[in-house]
């Protein structure tokens, strides 16, 4: 069974986790066949949105903790460097939305994952756990990056350290997801949100991705200066002069992505 699975739908490009009877934890084969679907839809021009999720119970129980272990372990020493720093950055630096659709647990490396999406929505029996100091790790897959600045220092460290499970409610309330949904008809609900995103203007998308990427890092100054520039360029596309035209002409604008 493939590990991970690429469907496109309209302008969408499905990507779902899928090893249901591991909880979606990731073995190599899957980090890596998760990274290649994510280059596929960053080089196809027609996709214009990116949702990734679970298939069965979990959206991910984070590492396959039975490839770490055993008589022929995989070499941990590699396990960040060649699986979750590219998938984390893959999905920084796409240039197009990626919406996680938590439809069931997210632990460890699969909790970062989700939380590092551009709009994560969760389905009202999710929850978040950042299980890794349970077996004496740090959080990976940018956990001490991300989880600090959506819900601040103080939970972060708290849920870093006792590896509590945060409801989806909960998460919700603490701003680790923009939106929790009911587990009836969830995927749809996520993909209506993947639909309205991938009728967006993308480019103009991504230079706001690429301005709040910054904005982690960045001065006042700095971050000014990032606007200053990404505005020029996403004035210059085609979807600016579209919303413009639509507005002035009270009607619905008809975006290319361009
Ligand atoms: C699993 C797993 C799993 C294998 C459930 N592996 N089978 C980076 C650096 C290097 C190495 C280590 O990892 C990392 C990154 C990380 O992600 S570290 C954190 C790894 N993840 C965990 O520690 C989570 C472990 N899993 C759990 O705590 C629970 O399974 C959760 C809370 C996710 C779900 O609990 P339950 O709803 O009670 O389900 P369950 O425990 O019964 O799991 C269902 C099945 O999935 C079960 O299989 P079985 O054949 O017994 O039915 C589990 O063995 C399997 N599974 N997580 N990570």
């Amino acid at each position: 069974m493939n590990p991970v699975l690429y469907l496109q739908q309209e302008h969408i490009a499905i990507i779902r986790l899928n090893r249901p009877e591991k909880f979606n934890a990731f073995n190599r084969e899957m980090s890596l066949l998760l990274q290649e679907y994510l280059d596929k839809a960053a080089a196809d021009e027609l996709i214009r949105c990116v949702l990734i999720i679970g298939n069965g119970k979990a959206f991910s129980a984070g590492q396959d903790l039975g490839e770490v272990t055993g008589d022929t372990p995989f070499d941990f020493n590699r396990i960040l460097s060649e699986h979750y720093n590219p998938i984390i950055q893959r999905i920084r630096t796409i240039e197009k939305p990626v919406v996680a659709a938590v439809n069931g647990v997210a632990a460890g490396a699969g909790a970062n994952i989700a939380l590092c999406c551009d709009v994560v929505l969760a389905a009202e029996s999710a929850s978040f756990i950042q299980a890794f100091s349970k077996i004496g790790l740090i959080p990976d897959s940018g956990g001490t990056y991300f989880l600090p600045r959506l819900i601040g220092f103080q939970k972060a460290s708290a849920l870093a350290m006792l590896g509590d499970k945060v409801s989806a409610a909960e998460a919700e309330k603490l701003g680790m997801v923009y939106k929790v949904l009911p587990n009836e008809d969830f995927e749809n609900g996520a993909l209506l949100t993947a639909q309205t995103l991938s009728e967006m203007p993308t480019q103009g998308l991504a230079f706001t991705k690429a301005a709040l990427n910054q904005s982690f890092s960045n001065s006042l100054n700095d971050q000014l200066q990032t606007e200053d520039m990404l505005q020029k360029k996403a004035a210059a596309t085609y979807d600016y002069q579209e919303g413009v035209n639509a507005f002035m002409e009270k009607r619905k604008p008809l975006f290319k992505g361009k």
